[in-house]
């Protein structure tokens, strides 16, 4: 894959699609200044005026000559810009045709319309950013739930990239120590050296290795905490899916088997995004529909992190519960007891007592009474058990960085087995090199065009 030519000043719409209060267009490169000065009226020559400044103006079409709109021009010199290159940024009005009109005439000016994710890529290219932070850029815009949000903005920030960026330096020291005995590779290398070598290695390990496993909270930050709602029949998913949410998002009859399709939403709960799930259930399906609905179930529970399994209390369920609880075996869940409404006090004091192990939700989706209960148990089972509650900034949300730490940490495991065995010291630095190139790649010390095409291709543009 190539990548679109640097030397072009490029230029988008970065505001997202539609009408708004203000619309923002981006110009960056070389010609960024030239362009403005052609296409915008202003009372400053924009090629002498201060950096990090704000202009008043009116756009003018490159080829009418009319006033496309007034505007205020931000104009940020290289390398102090979002992209590390002379950038001009133009609050419009926020109608998407005049924003189109002032875009047209930054193109019949010259600049090119900018790719997906370009503006990013020039503040890596130009050094402004490293990879792990131009990925963050992408992350931080889409990052549901406070946690992922603050993890996105440390990395943004250079946080995980020093702390990755150190134990490379390590990596290189250790390797510098590797490399002075490869000179004289008959030698026995002296069993303190040895026994210190070893020891740096195991410290080195031990940081990516913690690294590594960070990426278990790391990946129920990014995706969110997967909570479908199960049970028989009839017995008030979608209605309770619809009182969480407190709106009527999915649809509701007497009828059972309503539900087919999977329908999921997802809300904030101990800052981090909670994606609950309606869902046909388990059951036997009648026809084809059907079962790819108890399908699509399935596999909802197969990736749960906790599973709300819903039961009709007029069912008077404690067997079918039992049964169910067997199905759900190693897996988080709350079992609620729906329909209250519909029984005494009595009643339901008796069947609290008999599913007392299993510690049931007492509710009515109906009324909403006791689902604010759930939604608080819900914060606590979060809370308790998942590894969320230390959000810190070495923490691994990007799933090609868990790759590469792993990578580090098996060649790691393979240097040190070889120096343990007193090997040959050529092959443990070469192993010691591939682990210094995986955390290189993660930086994007070492990359290529297919990866940054890649990565790149996932922004939106104007971004
Ligand atoms: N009285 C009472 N009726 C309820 C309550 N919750 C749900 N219902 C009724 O139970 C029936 C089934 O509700 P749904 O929410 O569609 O149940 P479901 O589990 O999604 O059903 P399927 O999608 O068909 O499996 C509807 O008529 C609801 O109005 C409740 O708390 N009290
Ligand atoms: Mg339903």
């Amino acid at each position: 894959m190539t990548l679109p030519d640097s030397d072009d000043t490029i230029v988008a719409i970065s505001t997202p699609p539609g009408h708004g209060g203000i619309g923002v267009i981006r110009i960056s490169g070389k010609q960024a200044f030239t362009i403005a000065n052609t296409i915008i009226d202003t009372t400053v020559n924009i090629i002498d005026i201060k950096s990090h400044t704000i202009h008043h103006g009116y756009v003018r079409g490159a080829q009418s000559g009319s006033i496309t709109d007034e505007v205020l021009v931000a104009v940020l010199r290289a390398p102090s810009s979002s992209t590390g290159e002379d950038v001009i940024e133009i609050s419009a009005h926020g109608n998407p045709q005049i924003l189109k009109r002032i875009v047209g005439s930054a193109i019949d000016s010259g600049a090119r319309q900018a790719a997906a994710g370009e503006f990013t890529m020039r503040a890596f290219l130009s050094g402004r950013f490293d990879l792990v932070q131009a990925e963050s850029v992408a992350d931080l815009i889409a990052a549901e739930g406070a946690a992922f949000q603050q993890v996105a903005l440390y990395q943004l920030s250079g946080k995980l990239s020093g702390y990755i960026g150190s134990i490379r330096a390590q990596l290189l020291d250790i390797g510098a120590l590797f490399e002075a005995y490869t000179d004289f590779p008959d030698e026995e290398i002296p069993q303190q050296q040895q026994a210190e070598l070893l020891a740096k290695l195991d410290d080195v390990t031990a940081s990516l290795s913690r690294l590594a496993s960070s990426y278990r909270r790391g990946e129920i930050i990014r995706a969110g905490v997967q909570i479908p709602i199960v049970g028989p029949p009839n017995a008030g998913k979608s209605s309770l899916f619809n009182a969480i949410l407190a709106e009527e998002r999915a649809i509701v009859t007497e009828i059972p088997g309503t539900t087919r399709d999977t329908i999921a939403e997802k809300i904030e709960i101990e800052g981090i995004a909670v994606r609950f799930v309606d869902t046909a259930g388990l059951r036997e399906a009648a026809n084809q529909i059907e079962a790819a609905g108890v399908e699509r179930s399935r596999r909802e529970i197969d990736a749960a992190n906790l599973v709300i399994a819903v039961f009709d209390v007029t069912d008077r369920p404690v067997e079918m519960i039992q049964s169910a609880l067997f199905d759900l075996l190693g897996k988080y869940f709350i079992v609620v007891l729906n329909k209250i409404d519909l029984v005494s006090a009595s009643d339901v004091a008796c069947l609290d007592y008999e599913l007392g192990d299993c510690q049931p939700i007492l509710l009515s989706a109906k009324t909403l009474v006791g689902v604010d209960k759930l939604v608080a148990r819900v914060a606590s089972v979060i809370r308790e058990s998942m590894p969320i509650s230390s959000v810190d900034a070495n923490t691994l949300t990007n799933r090609r960085h868990f790759v590469a730490v792993q990578n580090a940490v098996r060649s790691l495991t393979e240097a040190r087995a070889k120096l343990e065995q007193g090997d040959n010291f050529e092959l443990m630095a070469f192993d010691l090199r591939q682990a210094t190139n995986n955390l290189e790649e993660i930086l994007g010390k070492i990359t290529t065009d297919d990866l940054l095409a890649e990565i790149f291709s996932r922004f939106c543009i104007g971004k």
